[in-house]
């Protein structure tokens, strides 16, 4: 589950506190999530999700254990990619075997690099389309300068804060910085 706050209420920056839950079978996060849809236009769904992600505790079944691929399956099976990862002995969730989401309208992972900052790939079963924000290597420093500064609080608390995702940050804010920001939609 995701909590949010506002950490600054004149601006789109949002702390968003993954909260475990207890198990609950994908038929019941089904029946919890399924009273409000996202707007199948991108530009309105991506303007209702930042006027009213602030006030939602929207569900995410995030970082699950599991993979809906067979194990033995030869093509594109996110359990055996066959790179550099398959020659680590010790198994480390979500780096060495793959997380599964389930996912809602308004669902949020906050901004982060992957573990390891190494690459991640993502790949969307079925549903709703997935939207996305990036921000290049290049401006990585610059972006962790910009969300320092304006989050000193978290910054004096530990410098990496950052790495704990839970900051969500609005894409503008970090345009209005000098930050160029891509955005993404993933389908089906
Ligand atoms: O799918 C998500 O919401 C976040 C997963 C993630 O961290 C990733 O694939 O990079």
């Amino acid at each position: 589950m995701t909590v949010f706050a506002n950490f600054q209420p004149q601006l789109s920056l949002y702390f968003a506190g993954l909260r475990a839950l207890k198990p609950m079978t994908v038929k019941s996060f089904r029946q919890k999530t399924n009273t409000s849809k996202a707007p199948t236009d991108e530009a309105t769904a991506e303007l209702e999700y930042w006027a009213s992600v602030g006030d939602s505790k929207p569900l995410y079944g995030a970082d699950v254990d599991a993979s809906l691929l067979h194990k033995d399956s030869e093509s594109f099976n996110l359990r055996n990619l066959g790179t550099i990862l398959d020659l680590e002995e010790k198994t480390i969730l979500g780096v060495t075997t793959p997380y599964l989401y389930f996912g809602t309208w308004l669902s949020t992972f906050p901004w982060h690099v992957e573990d390891k900052n190494l690459y991640s790939i993502n790949f969307l079963h079925q549903g709703e389309a997935k939207f996305w924000y990036g921000v290049s290597a290049g401006f990585g420093k610059r972006f962790e300068q910009v969300v320092s500064k304006l989050l000193p609080d978290q910054h004096e608390n530990c410098a990496a804060f950052l790495r704990h995702k839970s900051t969500v940050v609005a894409p503008e804010i970090l345009e209005a910085r000098g930050i160029p920001v891509v955005r993404a939609c993933q389908r089906q």
